[in-house]
């Protein structure tokens, strides 16, 4: 890939600072979970540049990451050059006794997301101008986490999710009871309609043999994808699973190097990927993991963050990607931004709204 900041060459890193952050949900994403942690990043160039970033975890971790970023992270980086693709490895190898991916990689996306945002911010220009805009919208689906909702609450979302627009959503599947299963999707397809695109997601939830039997009843409601079937680490079981169902596997949220990916497309185990461009290191691993998706021909459609994500989803080539708008979860819904949001999303769609950099500063204060 070619570099594409090469006039920063010779700027180095000169300040960087980090603070934590909890954001009140609008919606709880289930009973214990009713923020999610974010972590505001803030870096100096030695040509005076300045960048904002951030990163997030929604329940697991925050602490530890922003600790990472000021104990680990910032050391290793003050005096680097703040070209985010020549500083990534280095830094991803600094950590690695740590861990491969995890926490590290959720808290190297702190620095890499501010050094992109300081570029593009130099320029008077957008991340997405920066990156490459290849498109000027992308669709975007409707999503919630909505397992704990009784059928008439899940019904009531998506009529909210039709008359927002939306022509494809993501429900989540995996309770107990199969028949369930079936019943909340056979009553969600009849309210779409046949037209709409209809995603199921099992957060890991199930074994091998429950995933079979599942896919194989759920099929019968045509879903475009069965997200995270198995656990995420069980890459064989996911590989036997593809050979045995027809529906699409989804899976890329859990996963947090190219090379975790690469093993997945390389085994069949994936036929849709989806990063989630903080947890995989930042903007500069999510787009070789794009590049892989693309040499791989298969479709990518990045993980939750539409306000990021919707950036990054505007400058990728390859296939058509979506990107997934969990109701009401939004950074700018919710008010955390000091600036107005970067993208827009409306009638299935996102656009994005100019701004620089990537827009996305966080408010001052903790806001829980
Ligand atoms: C999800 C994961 C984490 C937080 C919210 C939602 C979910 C999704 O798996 O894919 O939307
Ligand atoms: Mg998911």
């Amino acid at each position: 890939m070619t570099a594409l900041i090469p006039s920063a060459r010779g700027v180095t890193v000169a300040e960087f600072d980090a603070r934590l952050l909890r954001v009140p949900l609008a919606r709880a994403w289930a009973g214990d979970v009713t923020s999610v942690g974010v972590i505001a990043t803030h870096v100096v160039r030695s040509d005076g540049v300045e960048g904002w970033g951030f990163s997030w975890t929604p329940q697991i971790g925050a602490q530890a990451v922003h600790e990472l970023l000021v104990h680990d992270i910032a050391p290793a980086a003050l005096g680097r050059d703040a070209d985010p693709e020549t500083l990534w490895d280095p830094l991803w190898r600094h950590l690695h006794e740590a861990g491969g991916g995890g926490l590290t990689t959720i808290a190297l996306a702190g620095l890499d997301l501010a050094l992109w945002d300081a570029e593009a911010r130099r320029r008077g220009i957008s991340a997405v101008d920066l990156l490459g805009r290849a498109r000027a919208s992308v669709r975007a689906y409707g999503s919630g986490v909505n397992l704990h909702y009784s059928l008439d609450e899940l019904l009531a979302q998506v009529g909210r999710w039709i008359d927002a627009g939306f022509d494809a959503v993501k429900i989540k599947v995996g309770k107990p009871d199969l028949a369930e299963d079936v019943d909340r999707v056979a009553a969600v397809r009849e309210l779409l309609g046949p037209d709409c695109d209809l995603m199921i997601d099992a957060n890991q939830r199930w074994d091998l043999d429950r995933a079979t039997r599942s896919v194989r009843a759920l099929g019968a409601f045509a879903p475009a994808w069965i997200e995270e079937p198995l656990r995420a680490d069980d890459l064989a079981s996911h590989a036997e699973l593809a050979r045995r169902i027809d529906v699409p596997i989804a899976v890329g949220e859990n996963l947090h190097t190219a090379f975790r990916f690469d093993e997945y497309l390389r085994a069949g185990a994936a036929q849709i990927v989806q990063p989630n461009i903080v947890r995989v290191g930042g903007i500069t691993p999510f787009r070789r993991i794009a590049a892989l998706a693309a040499e791989h021909g298969v479709p990518l459609h990045p993980h939750l963050l539409p306000e990021l994500s919707g950036q990054l989803a505007l400058t990728l080539t390859n296939g058509e990607p979506m990107v997934e708008d969990v109701e009401d979860a939004g950074f700018g819904a919710l008010g955390a931004l000091i600036d107005p949001s970067p993208v827009a999303i409306a009638d299935g769609c996102l656009t994005d709204l100019p701004h620089l950099g990537l827009g996305l500063r966080f408010a001052r204060k903790d806001l829980s």
